[in-house]
């Protein structure tokens, strides 16, 4: 796919993320909108994956460690072809359906690792990326994380032990947005210096636009090069992406549109996509 192909590729994600939380009624917004372009980039040109065959061996491993954006993870597995479309906008997070509100991975989806509580999934990764080693696998392990998920005192166990054994089939992207569940991160809990923290356990940092799909796919290429650490990309994105009333509000981290709301969304991505034909 051209750059311009995936950037409409995750205007039509960041659409149907939109139709399937106003028919669920509840769920996170913000995350997902705003991971949308990461998402189609790993999923639409860098993953060695195959729908057909979920469980294939030699596929490159994703772990959503903030398993609450999982709307941006199945919408991108659905466009992919992992699973029905019309499924996932029907059925999300309604009782027995596999798109529950938190991800998991009993439905042979695709989906690595289950989640929900925040601060475990690097420590997966680095378990599927030591397994990986022993083997001699060529596989990647990619470990999304978010910024409010850095206050969890495991997540930086797991960072010193990456660094430690030098993982560098691991690639951890963090999802910095600047806000959590109740506020933004510098005033809850600072961060910054954040590329400097990681740099001191022995990761190879990456900054990039989280909305640019040249530097992701850039940075995403960068990381395969590394050979004597684990790298990680600090993905700095606008929560809300796309949807002018939600974009930098906390508020939206945990809520859906209401029919108004996503009615005026959707015009907006509509509109995105129009600009992005021409
Ligand atoms: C261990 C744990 N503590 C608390 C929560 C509740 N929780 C869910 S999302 C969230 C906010 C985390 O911040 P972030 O992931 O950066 O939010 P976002 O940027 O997606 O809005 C919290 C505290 C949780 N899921 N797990
Ligand atoms: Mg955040």
């Amino acid at each position: 796919m051209t750059i311009k192909q995936l950037e409409q590729k995750a205007n039509a994600i960041r659409e149907d993320i939109i139709r399937a939380l106003v028919k669920a009624k509840s769920g996170h917004s913000a995350g997902p909108l705003g991971m949308a372009d990461v998402f189609t980039a790993l999923y639409f040109h860098i993953l060695k994956v195959d729908p057909k065959r979920p469980d294939w061996k030699e596929r490159d491993r994703v772990v959503l460690s903030n398993a609450h954006i999982c709307p941006v993870l199945y919408a991108s597995l659905a466009h992919r072809g992992f699973c029905s479309l019309l499924a996932f906008k029907n059925t999300l997070r309604k009782f027995g359906s596999p798109f529950q509100g938190h991800s998991n991975n009993h439905f042979n989806l695709g989906i690595e690792t289950c989640g929900g509580p925040l601060g475990q999934g690097l420590s997966q990764a680095i378990g599927m990326a030591l397994a990986g080693r022993l083997d001699q696998a060529t596989w990647q392990v990619y470990a999304l994380l978010s910024d409010g998920e850095l206050d969890e005192g495991q997540t930086w166990e797991a960072i010193m032990m990456a660094g430690k054994e030098k993982l560098h089939n691991l690639t951890a992207i963090v999802d910095r947005n600047n806000i959590q569940i109740d506020g933004f991160t510098e005033n809850i809990m600072p961060l910054e210096p954040l590329a400097d923290k990681w740099r001191a356990f022995n990761w190879h940092v990456i900054e990039i636009n989280g909305h640019n799909m040249r530097e992701i796919i850039d940075a995403l290429n960068e990381a395969k090069t590394i050979f004597e650490q684990p790298t990680v990309i600090i993905a700095h994105t606008i929560p809300g992406k796309g949807v002018d009333f939600m974009e930098r509000k906390f508020e939206w981290h945990g809520k859906p549109p209401n029919e108004e709301e996503a009615k005026l969304a959707l015009q907006e991505l509509k509109v995105i996509g129009q600009k992005l034909k021409n």
